[in-house]
């Protein structure tokens, strides 16, 4: 590639100043990389600037490579300011980010296997307290937000760049018990590319953690996050464990029993009965259940949604496509593949 990719200083919103990369081009400065990613709309990845509009827009460029300012959009300022670009920083440092975990965790290149590259467009509509995926672009756009702050942290990244993962796989289709595994899926990866970040992008060196396993708590002016992993009912909406009728709830609600079990999967479930982390699921298997850590649960996860599961697995097709992950990779009888069954007997699916 005959563009070459440099390192910006950018003042991000949520984790101080991060290096990111840019793309000098006669004089100036793209928000764009080219070592992650090839082809796809702008021949690598790449930040633009929606300017309130619903189409993705240009690329962010700047005279120098110093980015942003740290601080929330400020409706009506000009989207050319330190403001407007402090968006931009969050996005391509959240994409970084979710680029290398799925490529140093995983071995998996950018959303689709292929390295096919995708974008993020900043400033979406106005006001606009929402980030989503879209499959038809293959990219990502995120609103500066009302109730919200701009909703580029690394975890909403993560979550919606995990839906790419999914449509080029399993593919789990958006409504019903699948949609909440899709869901909860992108809730999984969201997490994951919270603790890389926060482990300093080293990969598998170092253990996966540090993440706060609730989703979207930096993005929310009121503290509150979006949903809690590790006891999801406390939204007010979402169950703890599966029934049969968690298919008829929105999918940010069903997704719910999956993330606990993946909670209790990483990190082991408390024994104290009156804690968040605790299940009453758990008194059916009292040797539950010590986690196996993020790093063996997310590949367990990886390996199912992206080789095993179909558009139409549900909760019990999950868990023992998870348990089966498991053998594979850890053995037959393994801890971590009792691990699985038990995380999965806590939220009452499976034995
Ligand atoms: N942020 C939401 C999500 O990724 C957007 C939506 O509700 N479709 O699920
Ligand atoms: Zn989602």
């Amino acid at each position: 590639n005959m563009l070459q990719t440099v390192i910006g200083v950018g003042k991000s919103q949520y984790n101080g100043e991060v290096p990111i990369s840019t793309t000098l081009v006669n004089g100036a400065y793209q928000m764009k990389d080219s070592t992650r990613g090839k082809g796809g709309a702008y021949g690598a990845m790449a930040i633009t600037n929606a300017n309130h509009g619903s189409s993705a827009g240009l690329i962010y460029t700047n005279s120098t490579n110093t980015w942003g300012d740290g601080k929330q959009y400020v409706e009506g300022g000009s989207t050319t300011n330190a403001n407007g670009q402090t968006a931009a920083v969050n996005a391509m440092w959240g994409l970084m980010n979710t680029y290398d975990t799925l490529k140093n965790v995983m071995g998996w290149l950018s959303l689709d296997g292929h390295d096919t590259a995708t974008y993020i467009a900043a400033h979406v509509n106005t006001a606009y307290d929402n980030a989503y995926y879209s499959d038809t672009c293959r990219c990502m756009f995120i609103g500066d937000g009302s109730m919200f702050y701009s909703l580029g942290s690394n975890d909403v990244i993560g979550h919606e760049m995990g839906h790419g993962v999914t449509a080029a796989t399993s593919n789990l289709t958006y409504s019903g018990e699948s949609g909440g595994l899709n869901e909860s899926s992108s809730d999984i990866n969201g997490e994951v590319v919270e603790a890389y970040a926060r482990a300093g992008g080293k990969g598998d060196t170092v253990p996966l953690t540090g993440n706060d396993w609730v989703m979207g708590k930096e993005i929310s002016k009121n503290g509150t996050p979006l949903r809690w992993m590790y006891k999801p009912s406390k939204d007010g909406s979402s169950p703890d464990a599966w029934s049969t009728s968690i298919k008829r709830l929105d999918v940010h609600y069903s997704s719910g029993p999956n993330n606990r079990m993946f909670y209790f999967l990483s990190q082991g479930s408390n024994a104290d009965k009156n804690s968040d982390q605790y299940s009453k699921y758990l008194v059916k298997n009292p040797g539950a259940m010590s986690g196996i850590g993020l790093d063996k649960a997310y590949r367990i996860w990886f390996k199912a949604n992206t080789t095993k599961f179909t558009s139409s697995t549900n909760y019990a097709d999950a868990r023992n496509k998870m348990v089966e992950s498991a053998e594979e990779l850890y053995g037959k009888g393994s801890k971590e593949a009792i691990a699985v069954q038990r995380a999965y007997a806590a939220i009452n699916v499976g034995a």
